[in-house]
C-alpha cells in the first residue's frame, strides 16, 4: 500500500521545467568538480520532521494531515510508520535519513521495554534498508523530551538521571551501529540552564565531558567506527546551552582531550541563533578540521527563535557549497533536512515540495559555488589580500623567524604602511555575476 499513490518518483527536469513536483537543479547524477551531485550532497530525511512533526506551535495544536498515521503511540503504529518514511526517501531520491530512538519507537513502561520497542522496529528499519539501499547517516538518542530530562541528561544535578541517559545513549550507538550508522549526534538542548542560581556549571561540564569519554569507550568496545558528532545551538529549549557555537564546541573537546572522536554537525539556523553566519561557523569547523555534517535549514530574520525553515536563500546555499568543495566534499557526514514546513503548509505534498525546494536551493548553491571556484576571482582576491606576507618580513613572520625587536627595527626603517582597500562591493558584485 503506498501513502503517496498520488505522487511519482521526483524527476530532474531541468530549470525550464514548469512542474512543482519536478526537480529543476537537483540532478544526481550530474558531475560536479569530478564528482556526481550524489555524493557531493548526501541529501538525508529526518525521521522526526517529516514522520512525527505534527506542526504543533506553542498556540496551537498540531495540523499536519498524516492519514496513514492512526495517531497512537503503539509499538504497532511505530513500526507502520517505517515503510511510508522509505517511500517518501525513494519518490525524493534521498539517499540517507537520520532518527532519534524516541521518533522511530515509542517509550514503554520501562527502560527495558523501550529499548525492546527500538529493536523491533530497528528490524523494520533494516529490513527497509537492505530493500531500498538508502543509508543511516546518523542515529542520536532523544534526551529531551520525556521530564526525567527537564534538568538535563549528561548535566542533570540527579545521578540517577544520569545513569539513565547513559544508558539510553548506550543502546541508541548500538542500533545506530547494527543499522550501519555513518555517525552518532549528541545534540545537548537540555544540556546548559536556566539560572546559575542553582547551577554549578564547572561540575556539570565535567560530568558531560565524563559521559562522552565513556561513549568513546563503549564506541571503541562494539567497534562502531564512525564519528560522533555535536550539534551547537546557543539556547532553545534551555536559555544557555554549553555547546553553543562552535569555538565554544572546540574549546570543550580540547580541554577534555576529546578532539580525536568528534567533529561537528553544523546546523544553519542554530548558527544564527548563536549570532554568526552559517558561514562562520563552518569556517571555524572546517580550521580545524572538524567540520562533519551539516543540518541544512533557514532561520527567518523577523522570528527570534529555531524556526528550522526549509533552506531557500541562494546565496546561503552558494556559501554552505564554497565550504563543503573546500573541504573536498563530505567524509561521513552529508545535508541532513532538520527542517518543518510551515504550521499552514499541512497536506502531505507539502512535505514533496518542502525538500524539492532545498534539494533544489543546495543543487544551484553548489553549480555557483563551482563556477565561482572555476572562474578563480575570488580566490585569487583572497590570496592577493595577504600577499605581504609571501616573502620578505611578512614570510619570516609565517616562519616564526623574528621577533618584536626586528620588526620594530622594520616599522622604524620603513615609511609609513598603507594598507590596500578591502575590496567587499567589489567582491560582492563578483558573487552576483554567478547567482
Ligand atoms: C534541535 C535539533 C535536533 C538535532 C538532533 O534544534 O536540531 O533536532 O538535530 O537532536
Ligand atoms: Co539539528
Amino acid at each position: 500500500m503506498s501513502a503517496f499513490k498520488d505522487i511519482q518518483t521526483i524527476q530532474y527536469e531541468g530549470p525550464k521545467s514548469k512542474n512543482p513536483l519536478a526537480f529543476k537543479h537537483y540532478n544526481p547524477d550530474e558531475v560536479v568538480e569530478g564528482k556526481t551531485m550524489r555524493e557531493l550532497m548526501r541529501f538525508a530525511g529526518a525521521y522526526w520532521h517529516v514522520m512525527r512533526n505534527e506542526l504543533a506551535d506553542p498556540f496551537g495544536q498540531g495540523t499536519a494531515d498524516m492519514p496513514w498515521d492512526d495517531g497512537k503511540n503503539t509499538l504497532q503504529t511505530a513500526v507502520d510508520r517505517v515503510p511510508v518514511f522509505f517511500e517518501f526517501l525513494e519518490k525524493l531520491s534521498l539517499d540517507y535519513y537520520c532518527f532519534h530512538d524516541r521518533d522511530v519507537s515509542p517509550e514503554g513502561a520501562t527502560l527495558s521495554e523501550s529499548n525492546k520497542n527500538l529493536d523491533r522496529v530497528a528490524d523494520e528499519l533494516e529490513k527497509f534498508q537492505n530493500q531500498t539501499g538508502k543509508k543511516l547517516l546518523w542515529g542520536t538518542a532523544c534526551l529531551f523530551i520525556d521530564p526525567r530530562y527537564s534538568q538535563g541528561g549528561a548535566t542533570t544535578p540527579d545521578a540517577n538521571v544520569y545513569a539513565y541517559a547513559a544508558a539510553q545513549v548506550k543502546k541508541a550507538m548500538e542500533v545506530t551501529h547494527r543499522l550501519g550508522g555513518l555517525g552518532y549526534t549528541f545534540w545537548g538542548g537540555r544540556e546548559g540552564y536556566s539560572t546559575l542560581m542553582n547551577t554549578d556549571m564547572k561540575r556539570e561540564l565535567d560530568h558531560l565531558a565524563r559521559f562522552f569519554h565513556m561513549a568513546v569507550d563503549y564506541k571503541k568496545e562494539i567497534g562502531f567506527e564512525g564519528p560522533f558528532y555535536i550539534e551547537p545551538k546557543p539556547r532553545e529549549p534551555s536559555t544557555h546551552q554549553y555547546d553553543s557555537d562552535s569555538a565554544a564546541c572546540l574549546n570543550f573537546l580540547r580541554e577534555y582531550d576529546l578532539t580525536e572522536h568528534f567533529k561537528l554537525n553544523i546546523e544553519t539556523n542554530h548558527a544564527t541563533l548563536a549570532g554568526h553566519t552559517m558561514q562562520h561557523e563552518l569556517t571555524v569547523a572546517m580550521n580545524a578540521d572538524a567540520l562533519g555534517s551539516i543540518d541544512a535549514n533557514r532561520g527567518d530574520e523577523l522570528i527570534g527563535w529555531d524556526t528550522d525553515q526549509f533552506p531557500t536563500d541562494i546565496y546561503q546555499t552558494t556559501e554552505i557549497m564554497l565550504c563543503v568543495l573546500k573541504m573536498g566534499g563530505f567524509q561521513t557526514g552529508g545535508l541532513n533536512f532538520d527542517a518543518k514546513r510551515r504550521r499552514e503548509s499541512h497536506d502531505p505534498i507539502d512535505l514533496f515540495y518542502a525538500h524539492i525546494g532545498g534539494m533544489d536551493a543546495f543543487a544551484r548553491g553548489l553549480k555557483i559555488a563551482a563556477a565561482i571556484r572555476e572562474d578563480g576571482r575570488l580566490a585569487e582576491a583572497l590570496q592577493n589580500r595577504y600577499s605581504t606576507f609571501d616573502s620578505g618580513i611578512g614570510a619570516k613572520v609565517e616562519e616564526g623567524n623574528t621577533s618584536f625587536k626586528e620588526l620594530e627595527e622594520y616599522a622604524l626603517n620603513n615609511p609609513e604602511p598603507k594598507v590596500a582597500s578591502g575590496r567587499q562591493e567589489m567582491l560582492e558584485n563578483l558573487i552576483n555575476e554567478f547567482i
